[in-house]
């Protein structure tokens, strides 16, 4: 049992087909056990937050933040801390049990929420609940399909819920659909139904979390981001939290120490409240995966507020720092309750005791084409269109990784027509943001709306261009879908455009393991789900 695991929840899983000796992630097979563990203990929590709402109670929101942290401490890449997550399964087995009370007759619940046990049997229990303890392949499809979309569900949930907004419907959902995957009566097609209706609800997290950014910060508008650096010393903030990043500019102000944004947190900059911080320098190198390098040039201080980290080096693991969801084991860890302020004191101390960073590269990008920017510019975006300037958008959202099969996406962006445009969010773009690919009109080729969870925008793009075009299906644009996944949020974002009615899409750089070849059937001939080739096929198939 020490040496056993099973995890195939990522784009990079082992050989395409599963993490079983410890994740191509870095995470050890003792940290994935209590994942397994801390999945199959929110689960439990979630049929009884279930049952007492179908019985008339009110849940009170901390549970509904406790079910989301704990989802999202799972996401890849997210918490490598096995003894934060052992934390986090004791308080939700000490929280189920209060709450098992208020139930009118626990003994029909399932194993799941009657289950408790002490720390030392966790490990033992843990190797029977993990994915392979269902035993159809489709059934375990579908219920892992729908888990890693409730995943990225709740890390967007919780993103909102930081900046004190809750949508109560969706995490009843959330919860209701992690408890029909403990349920054995429910067959492939409720369970297909099932997978659709977390894409409904996927589009609802992603409204709610931009309703909270842009009524906290402002609507993103076009910015340029310099990527170079300045003299000062610096903190590096990386992840997908607004509210962590307000509060860090906040704490930084006049102390001398500047804050640079990495990977995710690039579209912070798009933002018009956060332009007001002098401090606020400029985004310091690229997407997730090549941290090592970086964090180590970076010579600064690094706050991680969500995924996607990389298990450091010893030289700047003294200088990563985590908050909310995310945790490695040695870094510093700094949390606040809900609604209150987290202390980085000891951040900027530190920061102030370091060298500047050190240039790695010069110049700037342009962002901040979300959706109220591009309604701002939908006359010209139209007229483009209708006089064939623009010949046609391609969807290139989601994230990037490490796979070398991954630069498919630079050449794909390369050898793209002169007239079409690139629609970006998430950490996807940095395989081609740093291109000149120009403009068509003055309207650049590579639109980026934001994060990965922006992709709601790209969403609102498409259905604003569907209404001013008359048409009656959003696949009648002249729209392609070429998005390249890794974690879990991108399976939300899929299901949100598959609720949404959009077909089509292609998925790279390979499809997910986790897809049984029946369930990957179901999507092909209904959605028309597809995978990548080469480039020059895949240009003819999907441009023309
Ligand atoms: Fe990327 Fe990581 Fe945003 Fe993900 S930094 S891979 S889909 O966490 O969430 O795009
Ligand atoms: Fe493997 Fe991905 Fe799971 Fe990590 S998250 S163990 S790389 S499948």
């Amino acid at each position: 049992m020490e040496n056993q695991m099973f995890c195939y929840q990522c784009q990079e899983t082992a050989g395409c087909k599963g993490c079983t000796v410890s994740g191509v992630c870095g995470k050890k097979p003792e940290v994935a056990r209590m994942q397994d563990l801390l999945i199959y203990v929110t689960k439990g929590i979630a049929a009884v937050t279930t049952e007492l709402r179908a019985e008339g109670n009110t849940v009170d929101s901390s549970i509904d933040h406790l079910v989301s942290v704990n989802l999202f401490t799972t996401i890849t890449n997210a918490n490598f801390d096995r003894d934060a997550i052992i934390d986090r399964i004791k308080d939700t087995l000490k929280t189920k049990q209060s709450l098992l009370k208020k139930v009118s007759e626990p003994s029909k619940l399932p194993a799941a929420a009657k289950w408790t046990a002490n720390e030392d049997e966790f490990d033992t229990a843990a190797a029977t609940v993990g994915v392979l303890a269902t035993e159809n392949e489709d059934i375990r499809s579908l219920r892992e399909l729908i888990t890693y979309g409730l995943k990225g569900l709740a890390a967007y949930t919780k993103h909102a819920n930081a900046l004190l907004k809750d949508d109560a419907e969706v995490d009843a959902f959330i919860q209701k659909a992690l408890a029909a995957t403990l349920d054995d009566s429910l067959t492939v097609d409720d369970l297909v139904a099932l997978t659709l209706e977390t894409g409904k609800y996927g589009v609802q997290g992603m409204a709610d979390l931009d309703a909270a950014n842009t009524g906290a910060y402002g609507n993103p508008e076009i910015t340029k981001v310099d990527i170079g650096v300045r003299k000062n010393p610096g903190i590096l903030i990386s992840g997908h939290d607004l509210k962590d990043l307000e509060m860090l500019l906040e704490q930084t102000k006049g102390t001398g120490v500047d804050v640079y944004t990495h990977s995710e947190m690039l579209p912070a900059h798009y933002y018009p409240f956060f332009k007001k911080y002098d401090n606020f320098a400029g985004n310091y190198g690229n997407a997730w995966w090549k941290q090592k390098d970086e964090f180590e040039s970076f010579n600064g201080p690094i706050l991680m507020t969500t995924n996607c980290i990389v298990p450091p080096k010893d030289s700047y693991k003294d200088r990563l720092f985590t908050t909310g969801a995310a945790g490695y084991p040695g870094c510093r860890h700094i949390d606040a309750p809900y609604g209150e302020t987290k202390d980085f004191s000891e951040i900027i101390e530190l920061a102030k005791k370091c060298p500047a960073p050190t240039e790695i590269e010069t110049g700037s990008i342009v962002g901040g084409f979300a959706h109220e920017q591009v309604f701002a510019l939908a006359d010209k975006v139209v007229e483009a269109v209708k006089s064939g300037a623009i010949r046609k958008f391609v969807v290139m959202a989601g994230c990037d990784g490490r796979m070398k099969s991954r630069e498919y996406y630079t050449e794909f962006a390369e050898k793209l027509p002169k007239d079409v445009i690139i629609l970006t969010a998430g950490c996807a773009k940095y395989k081609y943001n740093k291109l000149d690919l120009g403009d068509i009109n003055g309207i650049p080729r590579i639109l980026d709306a934001g994060q990965c969870n922006d992709s709601y925008s790209l969403a609102l793009i498409a259905l604003k261009l569907k209404e001013i075009f008359g048409l009656s299906d959003v696949n009648e644009l002249p729209i392609a879908y070429n998005i390249a996944w890794y974690e879990q949020k991108a399976v939300i974002v899929l299901l949100a455009l598959l609720s949404l009615g959009v077909k089509n899409i292609h998925l790279g750089p390979t499809l997910p393991a986790f897809l049984s070849p029946n369930v990957t059937k179901v999507l092909v001939d209904n959605f028309g789900i597809g995978g990548i080739t080469n480039v020059d096929d895949d240009l003819k198939t999907l441009i023309g």
